[in-house]
This record gives C-alpha cells, sequence and structure tokens, in this order.
C-alpha cells in the first residue's frame, strides 16, 4: 500500500473508533498518525519502516508503528477487519450521509436505539431526530434528503469505480485461449459520468470456459444469472456486470448495440430502414422478406459483413462515430456530413492548472506533485491552493502564498524538475463575489482559479450575479468546478449557467472541465454548444494527490463527449503557448 492508501485506513480506524465511542485519545491518535503520515515521501516511508525508525516520527508511538508496517507489507491489516466486523453495518452505512459524523451517529444510536439508514429515516419523518440535543428541524430535514439522494442515486456508480473494476476484467477476457474479441460496451465505454452496470461483449471459439472465468472472478458476490452464453454477476461495491458471448462474425453488431446509447440505436435503426436494411444485435440484412434478423444474419446469405464497428457503420453510408459521441445528439447527421470532430485525447494534454499540495488540503508536497507532473511527461503544472477564507481546508494566508511563489519560482530557477510550475491558486469567491485576495497579492501570481466553496444556498439570481462579478475581476482567469456539484452525492448549487457562459465568453475567462471523477463540471451536456461559441476550457484534475493527476482521463471522457477538439482546450497548448495566453489576459 502507498502511503496515502495507508493514512486513509488510519483515518478511517479514528472514525469507527470514534463511532464506538473509544477513549478520544486513541481516536486522535489514530487521526494524529494519518496526518504524519502525509507529512512523509512514500520512499522515505519504505526507508523508515525498514530500518525500523518509523516510531521516531513525531505523532507515531509503537502501535501504529506496527499497524503501519503490516499495512505496507500486506495490505491488509487485521485490527482493521476485526474493527469493521464489530460495528453495525448500519451505522458505517450512516456515515454516507452528508451532515452525520461519528459523534451524530452515536447519539442517534444510543438515544433512539436506530442501527439501520431504514430506521433513521422513520425517525426522521415522525420528528424524533429534531427533538434530540444537538439535531433540530433543518439538520432533520438535510438527513432526509441525504437518504433519498443516496437511494435514488445508489443504483449507479461513478465511471471512474466501474472503470476500474472492468479494465483487469477485459484484460483477463482477452487472454483466455478461446477469446477472439472482448470489450466493455455499455455507458462505460461511452465515457458517461456515471455507470448503471457494466456490459461485456465477447467473441470466442468456445463459450463454457468463457463463462467459468468470468463467474468466478474475485470480487464477483454473487452469480445473478447464469446461461450458456450469458451471465451476470454483482460485485461487492453492488455494481453489476453482463456477460453476453456471440460468435465471431457478430461481435461488431453485437458491441455496436450493446454500446448503445439506446437514442442513438434507435436512429442508426432508422437509417438502416432508410437502406432498405434492418440491424439489430445480429446484423445488417435487408429490411423486407421472411425471417427474424437473427435468421437471416445467421444465414449469412444475404447480410452485410461488418468485421468492425467502422465497417458496419461504413455500410450505412458513415464515417466512424466514436464511442463517447452515441448519445443521438446528432452524431449521425455529423459522420453523414463528414463533420465529425477530431476529438481531444487524453495524450494531447501538456499539464493542467487545478491541483493542491500540503500546503492547503492537498496530500503531496510541492515537489512530489511536480515529479508526478514530470513522471506524466507533462510540460507544466499549475499549482492553485486554497486562499485563506477556506480556513477548514488550511487555505493560505497572503505570507504563505508569497513564500509558496518564492518556492514555486525557485524549483523553475534550478531545473530539478523538466515540469515548469505555474504559480497560481485557487481563489474563493467570496459571497458577495468580491475575489479573497487583494489585486496586488493576485497580481503576482500567474493565473487565478476563482471558485465557490461557501455559502451554497444561495438563490440562483445571487449566485449567478455573484459568480458573474468574479469573472469580471480582470485577474480571474478561470472559473473552477462551475455549480459544486458532487456525482451520487449532491446537487450543484443553484446557477443560471448559460449567463455565466455568456459572461465567461464576454471576458476571455476559461470555464473549467473538473476532471474530478466526482465533479465532472461544467457538465458536458453543456460544452458543445459553449465551445462553439467561443468559450474556452481548461481540464484539470483538482488533484489532491499525486495519483489524483491521472483523473484527466475523466475529464477527457467528458470532454469528448462534449465534441471538443484539442483547439477547444487550453491545457493541449505547449508552455509557450500557455505563457503567451496568460499574458495576453494580464
Ligand atoms: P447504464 O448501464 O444504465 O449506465 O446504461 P447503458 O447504456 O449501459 O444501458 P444498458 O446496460 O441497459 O444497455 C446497454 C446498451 O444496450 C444500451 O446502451 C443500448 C442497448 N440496449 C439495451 N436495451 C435496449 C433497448 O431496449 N432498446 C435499444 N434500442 N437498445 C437497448
Ligand atoms: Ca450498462
Ligand atoms: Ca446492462
Ligand atoms: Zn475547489
Amino acid at each position: 500500500m502507498t502511503k496515502n492508501e495507508i493514512a486513509d485506513v488510519l483515518a478511517e480506524i479514528g472514525t469507527l473508533l470514534e463511532l464506538k465511542g473509544e477513549n478520544p485519545f486513541k481516536t486522535r491518535a489514530y487521526q494524529a498518525g494519518a496526518r504524519a503520515l502525509e507529512a512523509i515521501e512514500d520512499d522515505e516511508l519504505a526507508t523508515l519502516i525498514r530500518d525500523e525508525r518509523l516510531k521516531s516520527v513525531k505523532g507515531i508511538g509503537d502501535a501504529l508503528a506496527q499497524k503501519i508496517g503490516e499495512l505496507h507489507a500486506t495490505g491488509k491489516l487485521e485490527f482493521f477487519e476485526k474493527l469493521k466486523a464489530s460495528i453495525e453495518p448500519g451505522l458505517i452505512e450512516m456515515l454516507e450521509v452528508p451532515g452525520l459524523g461519528p459523534k451524530k451517529i452515536r447519539a442517534l444510536n444510543e438515544k433512539l436505539g436506530l442501527v439501520s439508514l431504514v430506521e433513521l429515516s422513520a425517525a426522521c419523518a415522525d420528528g424524533r431526530v429534531a427533538a434530540l440535543d444537538g439535531f433540530g428541524d433543518k439538520s432533520q430535514q438535510k438527513i432526509l434528503e441525504g437518504i433519498r439522494n443516496r437511494e435514488s442515486y445508489g443504483r449507479r456508480h461513478l465511471w471512474w469505480d466501474a472503470h476500474e473494476i472492468a479494465v483487469p476484467i477485459v484484460a483477463g477476457l482477452r487472454a483466455l485461449p478461446q477469446v477472439t474479441r472482448a470489450e466493455a460496451a455499455g455507458s462505460l465505454r461511452r465515457g458517461l459520468e456515471t455507470v448503471g452496470d457494466l456490459d461485456f461483449i465477447v467473441a470466442a471459439t468456445e463459450v463454457a470456459p468463457v463463462v467459468e472465468w468470468f463467474v468466478t472472478q474475485s470480487g464477483v458476490k454473487e452469480v445473478t444469472a447464469r446461461g450458456e452464453t450469458k451471465a451476470s454477476v454483482r460485485f461487492e461495491s453492488g455494481l453489476q456486470a453482463d456477460l453476453r458471448l456471440v460468435p465471431t462474425d457478430q461481435f461488431a453488431f453485437a458491441l455496436h448495440h450493446f454500446t448503445g446509447s439506446k437514442d442513438h440505436n434507435v436512429q442508426m435503426r432508422q437509417r438502416a430502414l432508410a437502406h432498405g436494411l434492418s440491424l439489430s444485435e445480429w446484423g445488417l440484412v435487408p429490411a423486407e422478406g421472411e425471417g427474424t434478423a437473427k435468421e437471416k444474419a445467421g444465414g449469412g446469405a444475404h447480410g452485410v459483413h461488418a468485421g468492425d464497428e467502422t465497417a458496419l457503420f461504413a455500410a450505412l453510408g458513415l464515417a466512424f462515430i466514436p464511442p463517447e459521441l452515441r448519445e443521438g445528439l446528432g452524431e449521425i447527421e455529423a459522420a453523414e456530413a463528414g463533420e465529425l470532430p477530431r476529438l481531444i485525447e487524453t495524450g494531447d494534454l501538456r499539464g493542467a492548472f487545478h491541483n493542491h499540495t500540503t500546503a492547503s488540503d492537498g496530500r503531496n508536497t510541492l515537489a512530489e506533485m511536480t515529479a508526478a507532473a514530470e513522471a506524466l511527461g507533462w510540460a507544466y503544472l499549475g499549482i492553485a491552493d486554497h486562499s485563506k477564507s477556506s480556513v477548514q481546508a488550511k487555505g493560505l494566508s497572503e505570507q504563505r502564498l508569497a513564500a509558496q511563489v518564492a518556492e514555486i519560482r525557485a524549483f523553475n530557477a534550478s531545473g530539478r524538475f523538466k515540469t515548469h510550475l505555474f504559480a497560481g491558486t485557487e481563489c474563493d469567491i467570496l459571497p458577495d463575489g468580491r475575489l479573497d485576495y487583494d489585486d496586488g497579492v493576485l497580481a503576482s501570481l500567474d493565473y487565478v482559479v476563482a471558485s465557490v466553496h461557501s455559502a451554497f444556498t444561495q438563490l440562483a439570481d445571487d449566485m449567478t450575479a455573484r459568480i458573474i462579478r468574479a469573472i469580471e475581476h480582470p485577474r480571474t482567469t478561470m472559473l473552477g468546478h462551475i455549480t459544486g456539484r458532487l456525482l451520487l452525492r449532491r446537487e450543484g448549487y443553484a446557477v443560471n449557467i448559460t449567463k455565466v457562459i455568456d459572461a465567461a465568453i464576454a471576458n476571455r475567462v476559461i470555464i473549467e472541465l473538473n476532471a474530478s471523477p466526482w465533479r465532472l463540471d461544467l457538465d458536458w451536456r453543456h460544452w458543445r454548444k459553449a465551445a462553439a461559441r467561443g468559450l474556452v476550457c481548461a481540464i484539470n484534475p483538482d488533484a489532491h494527490e499525486t495519483a489524483g493527476l491521472s483523473h484527466v482521463q475523466a475529464g477527457v471522457n467528458a470532454a469528448r463527449k462534449g465534441w471538443l477538439t484539442r483547439e477547444n482546450v487550453l491545457n493541449t497548448r505547449s508552455l509557450d503557448g500557455v505563457r503567451r495566453w496568460l499574458g495576453e489576459r494580464r
């Protein structure tokens, strides 16, 4: 395990101990341990463990050092597993409800005897929660909403999480000797921000061993259906997956059908009919005559042969349509006219602007973040830690910001890294739309990301005016996470997005596409039109640790769904190109 993963486990232990009502000193020791780890670099941790010097680190005692060693070596911790098993699962679930921490959950458990979300929601409904000390009407309402959101979102999963499960399965399927082709289809392949279930399409010479392999994968919790050429399973996270096996000559048709979307498929079938053909998951055959499409495709005599999707599209007079565009939003017309955009790719990115370090709420130091960007081959990395009003996120005072800028300039001068650092800030947009630093301070920076982190409940008109005021500030380079939404967890705040986009275009301010898998905000559904009107995008990982830089891939998915090309995105430009752009803005 990496030190950040170990720190996560320690912090979770702290939370669970608090939930159990353990001695606060013990609880705090784990939280302190997690923080202490965050200040150590990864290779330093390995050395400390090897030399048995971990205990010498402030905040890490004997017991903690032993546990960190166990996690580092094995990725598991018996103490942690036993602790989890000793707590009512419903109480652990309550931790996912916004506004509920371990202390409040304990109070609910001790005073009302609640052990599950169902009981909690009933207690909210009849007002028992509001009557408790430290709760009240407002927090009861918030808990109830949180539980409802959780239910309605509960059936879907973040693209990122689904992707992590799907990748090794596709690789494993392809490695089987019986398998000739294997792909993940469905919303995952289309790069949708959330995924309902996984859909694997496989062509194989023999089916039984493939089905057997699929249902015995590690992480499969339940086999929900099993047939000769099909199987469905459920993973630990609740994510379900369908496997479909097809003959090799049907693979392209099945892959296209199960990639969807439904709207795209409906339009494709209409187009096929206009060509006198019938398109289905089994093939493309003449529309008139006897028999089902399946029989005809199986018969092969009249069916159109397509070895891959490119040939399938070509048979209908279309250029290959990238899966991300298959939402039934004009992609077929564009493919017919030869006007499909050349979509941006992850490899086009040469850096990113919205990233945090340990100076604010990040978990890796400036040097670690820079080294990670260098390892990705990035020409530049923008550092945008929080500003002073974001107290909980350790926002930087003017003095600390000045020190960071000096450190960044020194890094650049030293030639220690190939990656150039830009000095920026993620500056709070205060409730009235002013920025959190004075103009003089902002002028000392290379760029400014302006974001809303407070007063989320403002009325839409006020929020819109607030954000537009920030956009009109001459030092604002880009707007961070425009709605503040957290996918599957929290709706964005109320804001008139069209007006904000208008203001951004008029002021040559970028709107970021926040690539955090939880945000993906500004939503892809707005990008095509906005970019056509001149809005410039930056795909920003909002990384809070080195591993977070790779989230740009989720942002690129969303950008592709928004029909964006590399020309639309600032961080595809060279270092000089970005310097010029920032220079012209000043
Ligand atoms: P999801 O799983 O909810 O995130 O979304 P998808 O798009 O993966 O949907 P899913 O898993 O129900 O089905 C995969 C694809 O199969 C879907 O995108 C299109 C195709 N498909 C499934 N059912 C139908 C249908 O009733 N009509 C049409 N035209 N296509 C369908
Ligand atoms: Ca699906
Ligand atoms: Ca499915
Ligand atoms: Zn932010």
